[in-house]
């Protein structure tokens, strides 16, 4: 039993200095495309994403360019390609699902028209709190809805960048197999 306890007091600490080393930023990295919508758009538009969530504060951080459509209304003559409304929705990629987050209501939110870009920060305070599992689960997703597509133009399915501390999950998962082994040995 001494052995058994010295190794969970082990593993504990091995969690816990895992687990501040998992306090860290997750980058997104995506683009968005009309073959993303359920059924595809035949569409020029695209778009680019770079995200970054922070697990400490639970802001993420988005930047969202795009290309072939109107973010003010007031790029081209035309009304078919205006945006009427960005929104992050819940949703494995290949099906619809309901919006989490208006990006058009984002309290910070910052629109440059002329180089179609998008950006702002979704926080405990726009009430990400509920959505984090699925964030970092990569069930969410962007969809820009358009007058021409209302259902939605162009979609992106939020992919987490693998980032550099991802080698201490697979120790960890090394280190609990260990564990298991060894337990039965006892
Ligand atoms: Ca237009
Ligand atoms: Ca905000």
């Amino acid at each position: 039993m001494k052995v058994v306890g010295k190794f969970i007091a082990a593993m504990s600490l091995f969690i816990m200095i895992s687990g501040q080393a998992h306090a860290a930023i997750i980058e997104f990295n995506f683009s968005l495309s009309g073959d993303q919508e359920v059924g595809p758009v035949a569409t020029s538009a695209s778009g680019h994403a770079i995200m970054t969530f922070d697990t400490i504060t639970e802001i993420l951080t988005y930047q969202i360019t795009i290309t072939g459509l109107d973010l003010d209304g007031s790029q081209t003559a035309s009304v078919d390609d205006d945006i009427v409304g960005m929104h992050f929705h819940h949703g494995l990629a290949g099906s619809n699902g309901g919006v989490v987050f208006f990006i058009s209501n984002d309290d910070d939110l910052l629109i440059d028209p002329i180089l179609g870009i998008v950006s702002g920060s979704w926080g405990p305070s726009d009430g990400i709190s509920g959505n984090i599992t699925e964030l970092l689960a990569g069930e969410l997703y962007i969809n820009v809805h358009t007058q021409a597509v209302p259902s939605g133009e162009i979609r992106g399915q939020a992919t987490r960048v693998m980032s550099v501390s991802e080698p201490s999950v697979l120790l960890l998962l090394m280190l609990g197999a260990f564990g298991i082994f060894f337990s039965r040995r006892l």
